[in-house]
């Protein structure tokens, strides 16, 4: 099968489903027949920018690099899912320089702060109000909402079936240009 290389770019608050869903299209995908890869902050902040914390400066260039990183994956023909806060506009348009607009994707994970903060998986959130944690997008840093994204995604409104559906709704014709 021919693929055509494309990056789907998932940005959204911590806890807004981001991983979730890019994992899920990623297994879709790969049970489709296609070359696909996931990068996200498990794979990316454990290894490649360890030296990186949550400055603004730091998220900025943590974006960069894997941005370099995609770009480099795209030109060998995959499609390359890339599931990061990004907080900033200024760095997701970056990413969409590097890697080609055509080849770019930009998915709005929305899920409002209460619900992020409901789910609080990790526990960051409560963390973050009481000050253990620093610089937490959406309480102490900024998050710069997606002006014209590609996709929007609201999995406070839907079930990860539904936003799974709604993606692989959006992409099948992108993919199979
Ligand atoms: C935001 C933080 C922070 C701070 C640790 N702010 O829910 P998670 O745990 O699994 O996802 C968050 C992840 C964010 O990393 P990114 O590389 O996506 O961020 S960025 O694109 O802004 O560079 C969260 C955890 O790291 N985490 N401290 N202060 N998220």
């Amino acid at each position: 099968m021919e693929q055509k290389p494309l990056m789907v770019w998932f940005t959204g608050l911590s806890g807004s489903g981001k991983s979730t869903l890019a994992l899920r299209l990623e297994h879709y995908l790969f049970y489709e027949g296609y070359k696909v890869f996931l990068l996200d902050g498990d794979n990316i902040r454990n290894g490649l920018n360890n030296d990186l914390s949550f400055s603004e400066e730091d998220r900025k260039e943590n974006v960069r690099r894997v941005g370099e990183v995609a770009k480099l994956m795209l030109d060998s023909g995959l499609i390359v899912l890339c599931a990061f806060i990004s907080p900033y506009k200024e760095e997701r348009d970056l990413v969409k320089k590097i890697v080609g607009e055509e080849r770019y994707k930009e998915a709005f994970i929305n899920c409002s702060l209460e619900v992020c903060e409901d789910r609080d998986t990790k526990g960051l959130y409560a963390k973050a109000r009481q000050g253990e944690v620093q610089n937490f997008s959406g309480i102490s840093a900024p998050y710069e909402v997606p002006i014209n994204p590609d996709i929007e995604i609201n999995t406070d409104q839907e079930s990860v079936e539904e936003s799974l559906c709604r993606l692989v709704n959006f992409l099948e014709p992108i993919l199979e240009k």
